[in-house]
C-alpha cells in the first residue's frame, strides 16, 4: 500500500480539530511510536445514527450493541476491504494504510471501509479540428466536479448504497453530480438514465482500493472502484450537457495533466487513465 498523505492533513475537514502529527517513517503500524496518543473525533451527525451510520458501540449507552461483522459481507453492507483483510482490535478496525493521527470515525459513517465508486469520463481535447498535443502526446480531458464541502476539484463519485451494484453507483453519482439529475422530473430522469446506460456501457476499471481521503481516520477510511468511460470520437459522452448538482457546485471539462490539483488521490486515478490511453500526463 502507498502511504497516505491527505489522511494526515493537520486540521480534520470542517473542524478545528488537529490530528496528532505522524511523521512519514511512523505511519506504518509495525513501526513503534510510543508517544502515539491521538485525539478521537466522530461528528455529531454520525453519532445521531442516521441510516448510513454504524452505532457508536464504544460508549456506555451502546455497550450492548453487537459490533458489525468485519471483513465480511454484513447483510447488505460490504465490510470487506479491497486491500485484503484488515486488523480489528477490541472490535475497532485499524486503517490498513497506517496511522492518521485521529481516532474515531470523523465524518465517515462506517467503522472500517466506507465504499465509494468514481467515474473518470474522458474525451480527447480538440483544437481546430485536431487533437491537441503536449510533448508529442495527445491531450485528454475529463469531467471534473467542484466539491461543495471543500471547494476542491474531484472526480464525480459517491458512496455505494447498501446492496447497490457498483456499476449503478457510478452512473447514479455521475448523473447527480455532473448532470443534476435530482432536479429533473421523474420522466426526464428516466430518459437520462437510459441515455447514460448506453453511453456508459463500456467502462474500464482503472482502480480499486484505498483512497487517501482527508476524512480518513485510524478506524474508518474510504475505498473506491473507479471506471474510465472514454469517448474516442467526441460524439457521445463528449457532448453531454453538464450541470452541477447535489454535492457538486461546479462541473467542467478539465485537461488531464499532473499539475491539476485534485481531491484525495484522484490525480493518481487520472494518471492510470493517461497511461492506459498513452496520453499526455
Ligand atoms: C472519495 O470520496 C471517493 O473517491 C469519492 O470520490 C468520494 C465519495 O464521497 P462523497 O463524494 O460522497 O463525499 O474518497
Ligand atoms: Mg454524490
Ligand atoms: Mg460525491
Amino acid at each position: 500500500l502507498v502511504s497516505h498523505v491527505k489522511a494526515r492533513g493537520k486540521l480534520y475537514p470542517g473542524t478545528s480539530i488537529s490530528r496528532q502529527p505522524v511523521p512519514d517513517d511512523k505511519v506504518a503500524w509495525s513501526v513503534p511510536f510510543p508517544e502515539y496518543c491521538p485525539p478521537s473525533y466522530t461528528t455529531p451527525v454520525v453519532l445521531q445514527m442516521p441510516a448510513w451510520a454504524d452505532p457508536d458501540y464504544s460508549t456506555f449507552a451502546n455497550w450492548n450493541v453487537t459490533p458489525p461483522k468485519y471483513n465480511q459481507l454484513d447483510g447488505s453492507v460490504e465490510r470487506r476491504s479491497h486491500t485484503g483483510e484488515y486488523m480489528v482490535i477490541e472490535n475497532i478496525p485499524r486503517n490498513p494504510c497506517g496511522r492518521t493521527g485521529l481516532l474515531g470515525r470523523g465524518l465517515l459513517g462506517k467503522w472500517g471501509p466506507n465504499h465509494a465508486a468514481d467515474s473518470v469520463v474522458t474525451r480527447w481535447k480538440w483544437i481546430d479540428g485536431k487533437v491537441a498535443k503536449k510533448d508529442g502526446k495527445p491531450v485528454m480531458q475529463f469531467v471534473a466536479i467542484q466539491r461543495r464541502d471543500c471547494g476542491e476539484w474531484a472526480l464525480p463519485g459517491g458512496m455505494v448504497d447498501p446492496g447497490e451494484q457498483i456499476a449503478a453507483t457510478v452512473k447514479r453519482e455521475f448523473c447527480e453530480e455532473a448532470m443534476n439529475s435530482l432536479s429533473l422530473t421523474k420522466d426526464e430522469r428516466h430518459k437520462l438514465q437510459e441515455l447514460i446506460s448506453t453511453i456508459f456501457q463500456h467502462g474500464e476499471m482503472i482502480y480499486k482500493g484505498y483512497v487517501d481521503d482527508p476524512r480518513n481516520t485510524d478506524n474508518a477510511w474510504m475505498e473506491t472502484v473507479a471506471f474510465n468511460f472514454h469517448d474516442e470520437t467526441n460524439d457521445s459522452i463528449g457532448c453531454l450537457p453538464l450541470r452541477a448538482g447535489d454535492d457538486a457546485k461546479n462541473v467542467a471539462w478539465l485537461d488531464v495533466d499532473k499539475e491539476q490539483a485534485l481531491y484525495a488521490n484522484h490525480s493518481m486515478l487520472l494518471q492510470n487513465v493517461a497511461h492506459l490511453k498513452q496520453a499526455h500526463w
